[in-house]
């Protein structure tokens, strides 16, 4: 079990922080993200997403929708490309065919599912046909997650052959686990680091020191961040960040840790800059990226 600090990233994992963009490069040369995320009811959750994504780096960003909401977010993410996904006319992702996602992934290095997705009769298939589908890396959060949680034949998916990583909050990681939010974090560094291990997933932790645990038994305890971080939005924001990274060729270890460690940088920087870190909104994340 590792401190995640800047020794870290530089030593273990092998990532050089002070990386500059090589000059002859394009946005090509920085990876597609692709974001599947947002409702009617949560589309901040998916325009938080898609804006942190393209804030980490990425060199191209499209933000799916169901088509019935694409039309009110014209323009929103002026950066991103929109996609609207066929959805009857309902407006949610009920009604949007998992292979429209997965269409899309084709020409994309990472996909982010689950922000303010919401829940529906079935979901759990549909998610299952999007983690044997995509052969991109995969980032796994808020409803996404669970979905996962209540696949009953989660043992039986194929394994992935791209990278995975699952980014839960305590209630999340409770559903995951099928234990109470008290027991998730009574042991927070052994569960994760089981869970990782049996799944063969990046499992990232998140709260107050955030966890991430690596699919070979590595752990790294994050402890930078602020509880101005406990306000809306925040891991959407996290979840944008870390596709985007993976987009742009970090393994999932990197990925994960390096990502954790940015967006608590960024909440220390936006707590700096108020009064109180209470004030603090998740869209202050994104201008400190
Ligand atoms: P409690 O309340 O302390 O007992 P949910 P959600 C627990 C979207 N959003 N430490 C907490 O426990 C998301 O993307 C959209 C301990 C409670 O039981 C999702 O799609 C926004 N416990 C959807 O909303 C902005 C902790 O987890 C439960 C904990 C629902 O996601 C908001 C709450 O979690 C939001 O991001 C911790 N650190 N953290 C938008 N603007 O569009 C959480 N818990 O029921 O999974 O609900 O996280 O709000
Ligand atoms: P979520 O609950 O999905 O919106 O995620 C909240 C994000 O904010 C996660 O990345 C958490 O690690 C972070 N966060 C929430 N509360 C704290 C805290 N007290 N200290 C540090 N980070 C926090
Ligand atoms: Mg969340």
């Amino acid at each position: 079990t590792m401190i995640l600090d800047e020794a870290a990233l530089n030593g273990p994992l092998g990532i050089d922080v002070s990386r500059e963009r090589r000059a002859d490069t394009h946005k090509g040369s920085y990876g597609h993200t692709l974001i599947a995320a947002g409702t009617k009811r949560m589309s901040g959750a998916g325009l938080l997403c898609a804006k942190a994504a393209l804030r980490a780096g990425c060199g191209l960003a499209t933000w799916a929708v169901p088509a019935s909401l694409a039309t009110h977010l014209l323009g929103r993410v002026p950066e991103a490309m929109l996609a609207g996904l066929a959805d009857a006319g309902h407006g949610d992702w009920t009604h949007v065919n998992a292979e429209a996602i997965l269409a899309l992934a084709e020409d994309c290095d990472a996909l982010a599912l689950g922000p303010g997705m919401g829940r529906y009769e079935g979901d759990s298939q549909w998610l299952r046909g999007l983690w044997e589908g995509a052969g991109c890396p995969l980032v796994l959060d808020a409803d996404a997650l669970n979905m996962l949680a209540e696949a009953p034949d989660f043992a039986d998916w194929q394994p992935r052959r791209a990278a995975t990583v699952l980014t839960p909050h305590p209630g999340e990681m409770a559903r995951l686990a099928g234990v109470s939010t008290r027991e998730v974090q009574r042991d927070r560094i052994g569960l994760a680091r089981r869970y990782a291990e049996q799944h063969g997933v990046t499992l990232v932790l998140k709260g107050a020191r955030t966890v991430v645990a690596t699919p070979d038994g590595a752990v790294y305890v994050n402890v930078n961040g602020n509880a101005g971080m406990a306000t809306a939005g925040a891991g959407d924001v996290l979840a944008g960040i870390i596709a985007s990274l993976l987009s742009q060729g970090f393994d999932a270890a990197q990925a994960a840790c390096l990502g954790v460690y940015m967006h608590g940088a960024a909440g220390d920087r936006a707590a700096l800059k108020r009064t109180s870190p209470a004030s603090l909104l998740a869209g202050d994340l994104l201008e400190e990226l």
